[in-house]
């Protein structure tokens, strides 16, 4: 990709590559800065796009915008996420190569809404009838639908993505969008059954009880009414200012018909979502240490609503079977566990309904024969975040963010790094904070924090989170990037409770509280409740508690091994296409706009190694042309090269830019492009360039007249 130059915008500069001062991250901010304060979100890093998130509407979106970028070169207009997915539109069509636009910053920053243009850009600039179309409308709708049941508000955004996306958009050998695959990862579904102060759990909870007639919710037995279900009472945040649940309910329910669910389909998906709040609802006494059910009508509910036996469902809500040596025991359950039977179950169902979607939706996106089409990847997933209090999900997300910055690096350099060593230019490293240290410290094998918790889950006798915290205590005493209580206080940094550990990641320090990390981790369903689930009429849940499942005896991998194992995988797949980079800052933490805090993209900028890209752009040279495009354009600033240079093409460069006076160490020539190393050289041959195109016209104008 070339570096964008002619366009240089009337506010700031437009590549931040253009910065006299280019090493001092005040001046890039400053940048940024004047931009946003004239509604410029969008600026370059050389082919990187840095985003601000404006937090209001802006009119850079619409169909006037859609022809503004289409088929234009990156470099000739001002930067936008429509040029760079046309950019990589363009290399997919026309050299067959497969993409993947990777899309990352901090929770709250744009990512989502980044990742919904550059679909939406697809789709119109793609062919506008017929088969295509339907499979864009498929595409565009999969993405309300997902959002409905994978997104919630946080403290940090109101429509926080608690699910990681990568999508495919398959193409044919037009150019036109025949198919879609989609991957998720990791749902945060702890959600379901609690939520922060302030939060609220999945948006589909709140958009059934807005949005559904008075018959539909008779049906489903529910009342219009929030307060009334345990499992949305945690956050206290029922309503959102910004969110229309009625309308969104509309919206998915149109969704589910774009991608051809059936009506009896989208009736069990609702009486999951439905059994859920019931299941919430459910309390026990305790007898002498047994769990009996306070409101049996409600498991009866329940119990219809998912389709399974109420019988069973009863005995295993308060009973659980262990089979050891070929003795089957049946042991009655205290409350507190009764409690954590009724929690667990109701997160595995919507979980498990959740993967289920997904792949209802691949089975409805998938194209109509099966040859090879050339994809390109769209990757959204949750962003940094840090809480007030921040468990065992933070850590999962949190480490997903540090391999996908693993991937800008070695991306970013090595691609820039091969490119030099392509056309045989010398070139010195950028020394840069690499992250791979903190990656190895959380799933480096037989050592790191991901292996030491597996451990502990799998160890006999009695671990908690105490003994796993005191293990990775010991374990870590030493490493830079771990600090336990003790650390913490010899250091005088923020105290550390004793239940605390914090991990000083890339993006900046988060203290994790270890209260919990051994269940979740665990992920135990017992498996009364698995069987009777495996019973059920319900088609989905019958699916996806298959009976297979409980035949194995292979311990199933815990969470956190499943969510390691399926990034190195998305990692796998995303290192052999050709990459495109959105990067996204979050300007102020209180979603307000125009309100841009110095400080708050100052740290986002360091983290996100804007200023290293920045510098290992220019610290080799920072613009690259084609010698074609060099000399097509500037030829007529040399008597040699005017109108036609007909030799060869490097020898007319380098007749030209000797020509122009160009200091032997402000350029180089490769094997295909020139390279130059200071902005002012090309800035002062566009600037002659522009002269001389006025007294050009000047002289035809004058010659017509005079005819
Ligand atoms: P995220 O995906 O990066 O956070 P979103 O894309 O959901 O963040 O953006 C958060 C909110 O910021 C949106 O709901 C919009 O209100 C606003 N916003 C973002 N980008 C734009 C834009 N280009 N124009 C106008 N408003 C915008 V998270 O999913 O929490 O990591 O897990
Ligand atoms: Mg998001």
């Amino acid at each position: 990709m070339e570096t964008h130059l002619e366009h240089r915008d009337i506010v700031g500069v437009a590549d931040a590559v253009l910065l006299e001062d280019y090493t001092s991250e005040k001046a890039f901010v400053k940048n940024l800065k004047k931009r946003f304060k004239e509604n410029i979100i969008y600026t370059y890093i050389g082919p990187v796009l840095v985003s601000v998130n404006p937090y209001k509407n802006l009119h850079i979106y619409g169909s006037d915008f859609i022809e503004k970028y289409e088929n234009k070169h990156f470099f000739e207009v001002p930067p936008h996420v429509f040029a760079v997915t046309d950019t990589a539109y363009r290399s997919l069509k026309e050299e067959n190569r497969e993409q993947c636009i990777l899309i990352s910053g901090e929770s709250g920053s744009g990512k989502t809404e980044a990742s919904k243009k550059v679909l939406q850009y697809i789709a119109e600039i793609t062919d506008h009838k017929g088969s295509v179309e339907t499979v864009k409308n498929k595409l565009l709708e999969s993405n309300p639908l997902l959002e409905a049941f994978g997104n919630a508000k946080t403290n940090r955004n109101d429509n926080s993505s608690r699910f990681g996306k990568y999508m495919d958009v398959q193409f044919d050998y037009r150019g036109f969008p025949v198919g879609g695959n989609i991957l998720n990862y990791l749902l945060e579904k702890s959600r379901v059954i609690n939520q922060a102060s302030g939060e609220r759990n999945f948006h589909i909870f709140y958009q059934l009880l807005a949005g559904a007639s008075h018959d539909e919710l008779e049906e489903l037995h529910l009342k219009p009414n929030l307060s009334s279900y345990y499992y949305l009472t945690h956050g206290d945040k029922s309503n959102v200012d910004n969110l229309d649940d009625k309308k969104a309910y509309k919206e998915v329910v149109h969704a589910l018909k774009t991608l051809e669910l059936r009506d009896d389909e989208r009736k069990e998906i609702f009486s999951i979502v439905a059994s859920v709040l019931h299941l919430g609802n459910v309390g026990f006494t305790e007898e002498e240490g047994h769990a009996h059910l306070s409101k049996r009508d409600l498991v009866k509910t329940v119990s219809k609503l998912l389709g399974c036996s109420e019988e069973l469902l009863v005995k295993a809500l308060t009973h659980r079977t262990i089979s050891a040596n070929g003795d089957v025991v049946v042991t009655p359950l205290n409350r507190e566990l009764a409690i954590y039977a009724r929690d667990a179950l109701a997160k595995a169902v919507y979980d498990r309904l959740f993967t289920w979607l997904v792949q209802r939706l691949n089975k409805s996106l998938q194209p109509h024969d099966a040859r090879k089409y050339v994809a390109m990847g769209i990757l959204d997933i949750y962003g940094f975040e840090i809480f007030e209090r921040n468990s065992f999900e933070q850590l999962c997300i949190n480490f997903c963010n540090e391999k996908l910055q693993q991937l800008f690096i070695e991306l970013t350099l090595k691609s820039e790094q091969e490119e030099y060593f392509k056309e045989g230019i010398e070139w010195n490293k950028v020394e840069y904070f690499d992250n791979q240290v903190i990656c190895d410290l959380i799933e480096e094998k037989h050592k790191g924090i991901i292996s030491i918790m597996d451990e502990e889950c799998l160890r006999p006798g009695d671990p908690t989170d105490k003994t796993l915290l005191e293990k990775m205590n010991n374990s870590f005493k030493e490493h830079k990037h771990y600090i336990n209580h003790k650390k913490a206080d010899a250091k005088l940094q923020k105290v550390l409770g004793r239940e605390e550990f914090r991990l000083i990641h890339y993006a900046g320090d988060v203290t994790y509280n270890i209260h919990g990390f051994l269940e979740k981790n665990n992920d135990l369903l017992f498996r009364d409740l698995k069987d009777a689930m495996s019973k059920s009429h319900n088609n989905i849940i019958q699916s996806v508690f298959p009976a297979k499942e409980q035949e194995s005896k292979k311990r199933p991998e815990t969470a956190i091994t499943q969510f390691r194992i399926s990034l190195n995988h998305l990692m796998e797949i995303l290192i052999d296409k050709q990459p495109s980079y959105i990067r996204c800052i979050k300007p102020n933490e209180i979603k307000t706009a125009g309100l841009f805090d110095n400080t708050l993209v100052n740290h986002q900028v360091k983290y996100l190694g804007l200023m290293e890209n920045l510098r290992v752009r220019r610290a080799g040279f920072a613009y690259r042309r084609l010698f074609e495009k060099f000399l097509q354009r500037y030829k007529c600033l040399c008597k040699a090269t005017w109108p036609n240079w007909h030799g060869n093409v490097k020898d007319g460069v380098q007749t030209l830019v000797n020509a122009l006076g160009y200091d032997k160490d402000e350029y180089r020539l490769g094997k295909t492009k020139i390279f130059m190393r200071f902005p002012k050289t090309l800035f002062n041959t566009e600037d002659a360039f522009q002269a001389k195109k006025h007294e050009l016209a000047t002289k035809i104008q004058a010659k017509y007249r005079g005819i």
